[in-house]
């Protein structure tokens, strides 16, 4: 089943982004999964050209060291695949200001900036493009990205309906746990990798004592029975979703064998400390070998073109641009 996601490297990657979606994509790897660093789309907001040539070199080691294989897998980065913009143009011209506006994020985001760029009210459009250009029936991502992926649908079936059946409906797939792990600091608002959180935010990379100080610092509340209960409960229940992907049982199951907050704390810290260890030293190792890096991407492009490219004309054929 093809499967296709994509990535910001607009920051840190957090364990939002990983148990959200880079985990389920390193469970899902074949040689018909397609996962690409969205250089593109990091453009949205204000950034560094330094800081956003950095962070993509560090977005793609961080993909390896959780855990992809460009054996088994592609991953590649965005704008080395030049039909993603193609594409979006064309799709914008079969999408409307009235559906664009209305999307959650863009509206966040919106509010946070004076004068934001049409690239942010635009890119769901160049998101949907990042999916139909590969024809991905599966599209792994965290709960946010939910109101996304129906206007793929919604701009797919438009264009199929009105230039005939170039595109395949993609089906969004969220983490049966923390399709949605929220700051621990502020556990009513999501982990973010754009906002910055110093303690309400897990990185990949953090060292063991920071994780555990964060952990352990992380809000709940002054009841002391432990109870998986999101309306009453937040930032406990936060913290059980995480344990439970972590360990793969139920939150409810995980919750029943405490009694204490603390214990909880410090078994929960411990675990995510043996996962993230490993994982942070293959990010050293691979980071240090850039040309490496390099030439895992570019054999990444090639192989996404192969795909991308006769999708894109014949949705430029359909369109009726000459060939
Ligand atoms: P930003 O906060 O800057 O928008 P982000 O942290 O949401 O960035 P993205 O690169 O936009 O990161 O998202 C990459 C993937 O991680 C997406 O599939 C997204 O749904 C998922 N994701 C992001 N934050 C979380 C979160 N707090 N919980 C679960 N999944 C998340
Ligand atoms: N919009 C997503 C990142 C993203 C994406 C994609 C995810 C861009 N293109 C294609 C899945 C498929 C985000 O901000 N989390």
């Amino acid at each position: 089943m093809r499967i296709l996601s994509g990535i910001q490297p607009s920051g840190t990657m957090h364990i939002g982004n990983y148990l959200g979606a880079v985990k389920q994509w390193v469970d899902s790897q074949s040689p018909e999964a397609f996962y690409c660093v969205v250089d593109l789309h990091a453009l949205t907001l204000e950034i560094e050209p330094s800081v956003l040539r950095e962070q993509t070199t560090d977005c793609v080691a961080s993909l390896l060291a959780a855990g992809l294989d460009p054996e088994i897998c592609t991953l590649f980065i965005q704008s080395h695949v030049p039909y993603h913009a193609r594409l979006s143009w064309l799709l914008e011209c079969v999408s409307s200001y009235g559906e664009l506006s209305r999307m959650t994020q863009f509206k966040e985001k919106a509010e946070r900036q004076e004068g934001y760029r049409v690239g942010l009210l635009t890119y769901p459009v160049l998101m949907a493009a990042d999916i139909l250009l590969y024809s991905a029936a599966l599209v792994p991502v965290g709960e946010d990205q939910r109101q996304h992926l129906e206007l793929t649908r919604n701009i797919a079936e438009r264009f199929n309906n009105r230039y005939g059946e170039i595109f395949a409906i993609p089906e969004g797939v969220q983490p049966p746990a923390a399709a949605r792990v929220m700051d621990l600091q502020e556990p009513t608002r999501k982990m973010s990798k754009s906002i910055s959180s110093p303690l309400g935010s897990i990185y990949l990379l953090d060292e063991p004592a920071d994780i555990e100080k964060k952990i352990k610092k992380a809000v709940t509340d002054t009841e002391n029975e432990v109870r998986f209960d999101w309306e009453t409960k937040p930032g406990l229940s936060n913290l059980l979703e995480i344990f439970s992907s972590f360990e793969g049982s139920a939150p409810e199951l995980i919750a029943s064998r405490y009694t204490r907050y603390g214990d909880l704390k410090n078994d929960l810290a411990a675990l995510v400390i043996e996962v993230l260890t490993p994982i942070a030293k293959r990010y050293r190792e691979l980071r240090s070998d850039p040309v490496s890096l390099r030439t895992i991407v570019y054999q990444g492009a090639e192989k996404a073109t192969e795909v991308a490219a006769p999708v894109y004309y014949r949705a430029a054929d359909a369109m009726g641009l000459v060939q």
